[in-house]
């Protein structure tokens, strides 16, 4: 499944174009002060485990952020569809909190439930409704799920209700197309992406979502926020407030890391492995506008 990172070769799949600066890259056992990844829904078919399966094999980080729709219980509820893919996540994920990394588990809106454990650490894994990341140049970072935001953004009842239904079919077609891709050779591609890419409706959605959490982030005086839910991975400057995305293994297959010499990284992991973004090509804005008076940050 995962190309011998000796012969795989510079290759860029998105057909849509991934973000500027993008490389391919080999990176077996490749270490990371943090990881963060989110919208697995393990217990769904459109869940990417086994990529995610061989990601975590193949990677190692001091620190693991699971960032929230890990388990889809919502679906679980109508359908269960386990494979020994699912449950190797479930089993990595232990075994890299029994190896001594620092796992911490937010839950979301589809994995709710486990919500009534925050403030627990069970199997070595630390149970939070949010957290705090700082990063190597001590920038603070709030971490979230990001549901919280529906309701301030909000999206009216039925409009959500039919985005989900529409969501939850795109996903199957996805998987369909790419097992026909898969049979014929051709690499991972994202349907769904291509698409929201083309509605302004779904565009102006996420670009008030991340508006949002970053203005919240900065009122809470952190320099950025991280978080998942949306489904669309992201690194970007609102102001001067960094908002990271890690996206989903659902569609994208995708994760968010800090390396070990501080640069934030998105990756890519299917049958290929990318890098997405780098803070490398990242500027923070100048200080300019009222609410900079708010936000403590002196470099
Ligand atoms: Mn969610």
């Amino acid at each position: 499944m995962k190309p011998n990172s000796e012969l795989c070769e510079a290759r860029q799949v998105d057909t849509e174009g991934p973000a500027e600066g993008a490389r391919a890259f080999t990176s077996k056992g490749r270490h990371y002060r943090a990881i963060f990844i989110s919208d697995v829904h393990l217990g769904t078919s459109a869940c990417q485990a086994d990529y995610l399966a061989d990601f975590l094999r193949h990677n190692s980080a001091d620190k693991l952020y699971l960032v929230g729709d890990i388990v889809d219980l919502l679906a679980m509820r109508k359908r269960i569809q386990l494979s020994a893919g699912h449950e190797e996540v479930v089993g990595l994920f232990l075994d890299w909190a029994k190896r001594g990394t620092q796992v911490c588990y937010i839950p979301g809106n589809h994995d709710a439930f486990f919500r009534r454990f925050c403030g627990q650490t069970i199997a070595g894994i630390d149970i939070r409704l949010s957290a705090e990341y700082v990063a190597l140049n001590n920038d603070r970072f709030f971490v979230s799920h990001g549901d919280e935001l529906d309701s301030i953004m909000q999206a009216h009842g039925l409009l959500m209700w039919l985005g989900d239904v529409s969501h939850g079919v795109l996903l199957k077609i996805n998987t369909l197309v790419n097992a026909v891709r898969k049979s014929w050779n051709l690499p991972y591609w994202s349907l769904a992406r291509s698409v929201k890419k083309r509605i302004s409706h779904a565009t102006s959605f996420i670009d008030r979502f991340e508006k949002l959490a970053a203005h919240r982030a900065s009122e809470k005086r952190y320099h950025g926020h991280i978080c998942g839910h949306i489904h669309h991975w992201q690194m970007t400057y609102h102001n001067r407030t960094l908002y990271l995305n890690d996206g989903d293994w659902v569609e994208h297959c995708t994760a968010l890391v800090e390396t070990e010499y501080g640069e934030w990284q998105l990756l890519h992991w299917s049958d290929h492995e990318e890098i997405l973004a780098s803070s490398k090509h990242l500027k923070r804005p100048e200080a300019q506008g009222v609410n900079e008076g708010l936000r403590p940050i002196s470099a």
